[in-house]
């Protein structure tokens, strides 16, 4: 029964000492000194033994026990002890690490293009004016030299909300209505803003895009000095090596009229967006009609003066080489990035 006791010692011992976790080391206890464990079944057979005998074996079964009991929590404290050290290890956090900073919006390409374009006016002396975007077709077209059987309305096709009432075609509205309140004081605004035409959304058109036209009026305005603001705008905007060319065209707002084109970045070779002709057609300009002045009070004989005007998509599908206008509209994130 002693060598039984040893056995039993020994081979716990060994056990506690090759256990890898807490559970196993439990499955040992159990084992040697749980209710059916061998060492308490040691303690029970006590009784088959001599009175004599009993309390030396009891004696020796109680210092197993103890010793057993001392081997178990010395490893368990070593097993919990790192098991605590691997978690801390697999937690570990560096809270020195850079913080992860959300990414910045920008301005819409549009927008900035629109801001630019008035930044340059503004130093030249314009001021921003505005109007609404649901517009009398007195100040959309009546007013602009196109009386209702004019056949230029047909050129834009409306988008009417009655007999009177429309969307407004283009910003030009915003200058007749400025001339009005300001008469008779001399006028130098751009007006920028959402327009809107009777178009099916394709790659290069839009029921909604935006302008910026421009108005001057004043005594001793030539044709001259639309060259010169249209000039330092177009360099401003493309870049200061371009030329700019005035060709002859018709607008029943503007007589003389001209369609305005800025020498392509290719320089002349010809490439895909000036589509090898070295040229891009930027805007349409003209001095103001006498019959538009004349209809807003200013009278022809003493005052002149210029307008022009641009579709802000346009100048930014050519700054930029685009070559779909919808992409301005889908606000899909890896276009917009880009600007
Ligand atoms: C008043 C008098 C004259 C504005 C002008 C143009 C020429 C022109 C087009 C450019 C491309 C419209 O967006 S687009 O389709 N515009 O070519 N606009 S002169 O003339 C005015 C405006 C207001 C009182």
């Amino acid at each position: 029964m002693k060598e039984q006791v040893h056995s039993i010692t020994d081979e716990a011992l060994a056990a506690i000492a090759k256990a890898g976790s807490l559970a196993e080391l439990n499955q040992i206890r159990v084992n040697v000194l749980g209710k059916k464990g061998t060492l308490t079944g040691v303690l029970r057979s006590l009784g088959s033994l001599a009175p004599e005998e009993r309390p030396i074996m009891g004696e020796l079964v109680n210092k197993a026990r103890t010793q057993l009991e001392a081997a178990l929590e010395d490893k368990g404290r070593q097993l919990a002890e790192e098991e605590q050290q691997r978690k801390l290890a697999a937690e570990r956090l560096d809270v020195e690490l850079p913080g992860r900073r959300p990414r910045r919006g920008h301005i819409h390409p549009l927008r900035a293009v629109a801001e630019e374009i008035c930044e340059v006016f503004l130093g030249m002396g314009f001021s921003i004016a505005e109007g609404p975007e649901v517009e009398l077709d007195y100040y959309n077209f009546e007013a602009l030299n196109l009386p209702p059987e004019h056949p230029a309305r047909e050129m834009q096709d409306s988008l009417y909300i009655n007999e009177k009432v429309l969307l407004r075609t283009h910003t030009s509205p915003v200058q007749v209505r400025t001339m009005e309140a300001q008469y008779p004081k001399p006028i130098r605004i751009i007006a920028p803003g959402r327009v809107y035409r009777r178009d099916a959304l394709d790659a290069t058109h839009s029921p909604m895009f935006h302008q910026i036209e421009g108005l001057v009026v004043d005594e001793n305005i030539s044709f001259g000095d639309l060259k010169g603001v249209l000039t330092i705008f177009a360099q401003k905007i493309f870049g200061e090596d371009r030329k700019v060319r005035f060709r002859p065209s018709y607008f029943p707002f503007t007589e003389p009229s001209a369609e305005v084109d800025v020498s392509c970045g290719c320089g002349g070779k010809g490439c895909r967006i000036c589509k090898g002709t070295g040229w891009l057609e930027i805007l349409g300009a003209g001095s103001v009609n006498p019959k538009v002045l004349a209809m807003s009070k200013y009278d022809p004989a003493k005052y002149t003066g210029f307008a022009f005007g641009m579709g802000i998509e346009r100048i930014a599908i050519l700054k930029y080489g685009i070559t779909d206008i919808r992409l301005f509209y889908e606000n899909d994130i890896r276009f917009l990035r880009q600007f």
